[in-house]
């Protein structure tokens, strides 16, 4: 199905879990929720070895399943892996819905964005990182606090939208940040297009008011040229260049800045496509 990525085989597979929790969902009930975990080779065997970890989002109608059923996710990660390109990551495949809002329109997205932002860090972190190794002494705010630098939130197009919300209200538990075809929808929805400045503004003022500044987080942000979100992304990957003591821009790895902005030519907005962003973007990170 996909032009640009061959199947590769890999004898040494990690593997998928699925992880039931609960959460509080936006109208205050405590319901049943899950999420898929992916584990890499040899997880089961090195129980002393601590795994970096990665929260990684489906797109608009989507569910835990997206990633996994869309595209060689696991094939991808297993390969890294092997081929010791990544630092041993944890994914996490969550949903930022709950019981079947997937079809609220957009303006019922946002709303769950942001209420997804309470989850994560309430319900959803506790979860796992107390059920798998993580750098994470303790599965608690002060636990993630001090393993932020082992910590990656990503996401494709509404999961895009989730990890602009993760920088602006979880950057004291995230280092690392993999937006993929999406903007911030903060200010309001395509936030990143309407109002590109304010919308930098917002993202500046959340990393200042944390104490961060550009050697403390990293971000890589991926697109096509031909990408329905290239026009929301790209204002305010531009208005995020006025602010540089925040957001150092590099065309490199993460030792010159920690801003990295990729548009692909001719890309477009498909799940086909984005795990190639994901296999440029992981050997980056947790390398700080
Ligand atoms: C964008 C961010 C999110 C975007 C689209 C989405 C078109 C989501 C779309 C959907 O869920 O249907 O910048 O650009």
């Amino acid at each position: 199905m996909n032009e640009h990525y061959r199947y590769n085989d890999c004898k040494e597979r990690g593997r998928f879990e699925r992880l039931d929790y609960t959460a509080i969902n936006v109208k205050g009930e405590r319901i049943p929720k899950y999420c898929n975990v992916y584990t890499p080779y040899g997880y089961e065997e090195e129980t002393d070895k601590k795994y970096n970890i990665l929260y990684l989002m489906h797109g608009g109608g989507g569910n835990p399943d997206a990633w996994m059923d869309s595209c060689p996710l696991k094939n991808l990660f297993d390969n890294l892996h092997a081929e010791g390109l990544v630092e041993p990551t944890i994914v996490v495949l969550p949903t930022f819905y709950t019981d079947g809002n997937a079809s609220e329109g957009m303006a019922g997205q946002r709303e769950f964005t942001i209420n997804f932002q309470a989850e994560l860090v309430r319900d959803l972190m506790p979860a796992v990182e107390s059920h798998y190794r993580t750098y994470a002494e303790t599965a608690d705010e002060a636990g993630f606090k001090a393993s932020r630098m082992h910590r990656a939130f990503g996401g494709f197009s509404m999961g895009s939208v989730n990890t602009w919300m993760s920088f602006g209200h979880n950057l004291d538990y995230f280092a690392y940040f993999m937006p993929i075809s999406g903007d911030c929808w903060e200010l309001e929805q395509m936030g990143g297009n309407k109002q590109p400045e304010a919308t930098a503004k917002f993202l500046h003022d959340a990393a200042v008011n944390g104490g961060y500044t550009n050697r403390d987080f990293f971000i890589y942000a991926s697109t096509g040229t031909k990408d329905i979100a290239y026009e929301n992304l790209t204002p305010q990957m531009e208005a995020m260049k006025a602010f540089p003591d925040t957001f150092a821009f590099t065309e490199d790895d993460f030792t010159t800045g920690n801003v990295r902005y990729d548009a692909v030519p001719d890309y477009v907005h498909a799940y086909q496509l984005v795990f190639e962003y994901v296999g440029n973007s992981m050997p980056k990170f947790f390398k700080n």
